[in-house]
């Protein structure tokens, strides 16, 4: 890009779970970085995913929802929220076309307010494919009575629909400056724990209730092997025994349809053969335990 400045900055993406957060992350990085399920709560930790734009490069951050944490695991998700929002050049709140403002948006907007840093602010209206036009110019009103958004953006993360406009608006307002990573680095999050998240995609799908809400994956394992494959050995760690059976399922298909899907993935994301081996452990108090939140990416201590 010669004669043009670069840019560069970070964008942090925040909103009530299931906002469609992770979803439009990997819309603007073109691959599927973070994962997604329709269940509230997937994203765990904060996640970069990057795209560019021009002389841009616009540094993502994934954060999980913002919520009323009731678990140490809640608080540690929530400060790690609005720990992205903090260390943003520009902060991307979402809101569901078809929920509107809720109490929850409300107070991520008095959240806001009170920010110290005066970070701006853009309103990302999203799933407008959800519902009709009239609707939308009403809520984006009322929205911005409510807080002083620099802009408003009314979008589909799923379709695409308004990306391109975000995108673009995104890399003129970035601070002028040298790219922050290799021109072809699409994530900052190791393969290790891409992996982890896959399978936590699939069991997510897959289970049912508060099961996947109470259970965590690592990558314990990661051997290159001579014909270019890799074996990769994860552990699952479920709260309760009786949790441990229904992960496994009958005969233990159900971690054996996990692995299958999570293999296939995987294999599709580093583009070569992966052998994955699942292990499920019982782990009553995983959730207080320091090194799980590190494997995830969480400080541990947000949860005291
Ligand atoms: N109809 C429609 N659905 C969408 C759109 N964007 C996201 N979704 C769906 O909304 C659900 C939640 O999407 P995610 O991207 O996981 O949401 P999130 O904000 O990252 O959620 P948490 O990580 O739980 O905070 C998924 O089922 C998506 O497919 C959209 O533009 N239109
Ligand atoms: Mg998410």
């Amino acid at each position: 890009m010669s004669g043009s400045t670069t840019r560069a900055g970070f964008v942090a993406l925040i909103g009530e779970p299931n906002a469609g957060k992770s979803t439009l992350l990997n819309r603007m990085v073109g691959a599927k970085v973070s994962i997604v399920t329709h269940k509230v709560q997937t994203t765990r930790a904060r996640i970069r995913g990057i795209a560019l734009e021009g002389a841009a490069q616009i540094v993502f951050v994934d954060t999980p929802g913002i919520f009323r944490p009731r678990r140490r695991l809640d608080r540690s998700m929530v400060a790690a929220a609005w720990g992205g929002a903090s260390d943003a050049d520009i902060i991307l709140l979402l809101v569901e076309a078809h929920r509107g403002l809720t109490d929850g948006v409300q107070s991520i907007i008095d959240a806001l307010k009170e920010q110290e840093t005066r970070t701006p602010v853009a309103l990302i209206i999203n799933k407008i494919d959800r519902v009709k036009s009239e609707v939308l110019l009403a809520l984006s009103q009322q929205l911005n009575e409510a807080f002083a958004f620099e802009r408003s953006f009314m979008i589909s993360a799923e379709r695409g629909h308004g990306c391109d406009d975000l995108r673009k608006w995104l890399a003129e307002t970035l601070p002028e400056g040298p790219w922050l990573y290799p021109e072809d680095q699409i994530a900052d999050l190791p393969m290790r724990m891409i992996a982890a998240e896959i399978t936590r995609e699939k069991l997510t799908l897959r289970l049912h209730e508060e099961i996947p809400y109470q259970l965590t994956v690592e990558t314990e394992g990661w051997e290159e092997r001579k014909d270019g494959s890799a074996r990769v050995d994860q552990v699952i760690y479920v709260a309760r025994t009786g949790h441990k059976g229904i992960v496994l399922g009958k005969g233990g298909e159900t971690v054996k349809a996990v692995g299958q899907a999570a293999r296939a993935e995987l294999e599709e994301f580093m583009g070569r053969r992966i052998h994955l081996f699942l292990q499920v452990r019982v782990r009553e108090n995983w959730q207080n335990e320091a090194e799980r939140y590190s494997e995830m990416g969480l400080d541990f201590r947000d949860g005291g």
